[in-house]
């Protein structure tokens, strides 16, 4: 067998097992995605942003000084240790433009020709993405139980958009597992529909834990692995207990709701924000009309007010 075609067959064999993974467990991990290389200038392009932070902050007074010449694992770790509550725990202004990310990591092309696999269609990147930064002893970057399409249909709605099915992307820029708050993902959470979630912080919060009957799994990652994972599973983290940062990216690819790795949302509650979409113009008309009616009434207490004060008058 002539090596292009093997290495297609191992290619088609690794696809069908994601495919075959996000459909039945909701999420895939796919090892040695990214090259190391695309990692590197990731890295840098934080390093570099790391250093602008700092410096700002220690001229401001905000950090003891910049902490130079520290990893990037290492720097902002050390430079808010007594703190670290106060530190930054996403850097996507910093990365809107980078290449690294938007061009190198987002756009792989191994990663875009396996969900173009999935999906028949050339991927779209969609627009939301993070780049996080969890460091030691801080809470703000523990995500609760929760599904993604909680969060992209609130951000959806707020664009006045309609909310868009995704396939989130996660790739960890050093090594993670749980001793560094990796992705716990409940297998099979996804076939479920989608659960209420209430705020909870910064954050959306399933109210319901995943069942217990569901597998916790988490994958402990290597940098140029990537997890894919539905916008339906359950997924947290937890606390980062290493002394260094753990660095990552997420982002996410557009899917259309026929898709096979596309999980339906409970047709219940379909219907239900169809009742609640439906009534919001009628609530408004209804509140238009009372506002006429109000101003109407006002209207004639004024001109029987008026009358009566002339009359008076008189
Ligand atoms: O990066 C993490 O710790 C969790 C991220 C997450 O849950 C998400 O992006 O939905």
């Amino acid at each position: 067998m002539a090596e292009g075609e093997a290495a297609a067959r191992l290619r088609s064999s690794e696809h069908e097992r994601v495919r075959s993974e996000l459909e039945t467990r909701g999420f895939a991990v796919c090892r040695s995605m990214l090259p190391l290389s695309s990692i590197a200038r990731a890295r840098q392009h934080l390093e570099k942003a790391v250093d602008r932070h700092l410096q700002r902050a220690a001229a401001r007074g905000d950090v003891p000084h910049s902490f130079a010449g520290l990893s990037l694992e290492e720097r902002i770790a050390a430079a808010y240790r007594t703190s670290p509550e106060q530190a930054p725990t996403s850097w996507v202004a910093e990365t809107r433009t980078s290449l690294a990310f938007q061009g190198m990591l987002f756009r792989d092309a191994q990663l875009c020709a396996l969900v173009e696999t999935l999906t028949s269609r050339p991927p779209v990147v969609a627009s939301r993405y993070n780049v996080r930064s969890k460091l030691p002893g801080s809470t703000n970057a523990n995500f609760p139980w929760h599904q993604d399409h909680a969060f992209f249909r609130m951000q959806y709605l707020l664009k006045k958009q309609a909310a868009k099915r995704l396939l989130a992307a996660w790739a960890p820029l050093v090594a993670v597992s749980e001793a560094n708050g990796a992705v716990e993902l409940a297998a099979g959470s996804h076939t479920r529909g989608f659960a209420k979630h209430t705020r909870s912080g910064a954050f959306m919060a399933a109210e319901e834990p995943p069942s217990s009957a569901l597998e916790r799994v988490v994958p402990s990652l290597n940098p140029g692995d990537v997890l894919l994972f539905t916008d339906l599973t359950l997924h947290r983290s937890g606390p980062n207990l290493l002394p260094t940062v753990r660095w990552s990216a997420d982002w996410a690819y557009e899917l259309d709701p026929s898709d096979s790795i596309c999980p339906p949302l409970a047709v219940h509650l379909l219907r239900n924000e169809q009742a609640t979409e439906e009534q919001a113009p009628l609530q408004l008309r209804n509140t238009r009309s009372r506002l006429l009616l109000a101003a109407c009434a006002a209207l004639v207490t004024t001109s029987v007010a008026m009358l009566l004060q002339k009359r008076i008058r008189r």
